[in-house]
């Protein structure tokens, strides 16, 4: 039923990990049908809390008392609608403003169409999404599935300059019924010189596995470009990160260049065709590395461990982290929003 232990099962299958590693395709094969994402179509109604962080930050949350940054992953299928109560804390204005999906302008987050929130007030904002199709004149309209994200538009500036920089961002992911569905999620935003408002060179790390289907929501918020890097794993320039077939053009790319607002996300077998190992991920903007925006993806062998690797960060605290955010569903697949139908 878990598709990690089956997947450990199949690696472990072989004479050793390495040796099914090298025989990747085959091992995909085999590999158990893939969990893929339900059909849309269905209403949903979410909390969420803006509130100040310990350390002064601010961030978004499900729960009182348990907000992150970056926010926690929304995730939805084409077809869905979501009316989020959102409560702002805060002791000033602030807002949630979605990039992506469909939303009247009373639930824009800003305050050029008086959609923000006061300080200790609530409000419900809409957030609908559409399957693609044709439209009465016969072109074609995109649905709205892809990686995208929120973000408060009012604190600080009327566009929210101040929110962002102190962490009121987070991940969207809306799919497309029959996308394919990873064991885990996580969130990597760049915002101006951090990475998800950290310290330099804190990580944030994720672990992972060999084997697992592994997806990476990532970010960019601030002032400055940045190029992601991510070693040992790649992925395709297109709308789910992967290629859907032996003929999809889509480029494959260990490496995306991006701005402010920009969204992107991928899905990777961790590991595969490389093996365990502590993978960098990085910006690749060489002053911008350099100066500590990068984290590691821990990708452990069945038996826990990962050769060659040492933890040596000498933040010794921050540790590793399983989710970006504050899973809002504990135990769900992407650690987000899911459906019951
Ligand atoms: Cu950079």
């Amino acid at each position: 039923m878990d598709r990690r232990s089956f997947n450990r099962r199949v690696l472990l299958g072989g004479a050793t990990v390495a040796t099914s590693l090298s025989l990747a395709p085959e091992a995909v094969s085999v590999d158990a049908p893939e969990r893929t994402a339900p059909p849309g179509g269905v209403v949903r109604h979410l909390k969420l809390y803006a509130e100040k962080l310990p350390d002064g930050q601010l961030g978004y949350g499900f729960e009182k008392g348990k907000a992150s940054i970056p926010g926690p992953l929304i995730e939805v299928t084409e077809g869905d609608t979501l009316h989020i109560e959102f409560e702002n804390t805060l002791d000033v204005a602030a807002s949630l403003h979605v990039h992506g999906l469909d939303y009247e302008t009373s639930s824009d987050g800003t305050t050029l169409n008086r959609s923000h929130v006061e300080p200790g007030g609530t409000r419900t904002y809409t957030w609908r999404t559409h399957a693609p199709g044709r439209r009465a004149d016969g072109t074609w309209r995109a649905g709205s599935a892809g990686y995208w994200h929120y973000h408060d538009h009012v604190v600080g500036t009327e566009h929210g300059t101040g929110g962002i920089r102190k962490g009121l961002y987070g991940p969207v992911i809306v799919r497309r019924k029959g996308d394919v569905l990873p064991d885990a999620t996580h969130t990597i935003v760049f915002n101006d010189m951090t990475i998800n408002n950290r310290p330099a060179h804190t990580g944030p790390d994720f672990e992972a596995t060999v084997g697992d289907r592994v997806e990476f929501v990532v970010l960019t918020h601030g002032e400055y470009y940045h190029t992601f890097h991510m070693h040992g794993h790649r992925w395709a320039d297109n709308r789910t990160g992967m290629l859907t077939g032996p003929d999809d053009p889509s480029q494959v790319i260990d490496n995306k260049i991006v701005g402010p607002a920009d969204s992107f996300g991928f899905q990777v077998i961790a590991g595969e065709g490389v093996g365990a190992g502590a993978w960098m991920y990085h910006c690749h903007v060489q002053s911008h590395s350099d100066m500590g925006m990068v984290g590691l993806f821990l990708v452990k062998k069945p038996d826990g461990t990962i050769p060659g690797y040492e933890p040596h960060h000498p933040h010794g605290s921050h540790g590793t982290t399983g989710k970006s955010g504050t899973p809002a569903t504990p135990g769900a697949a992407g650690g987000g929003v899911t459906h019951e139908h």
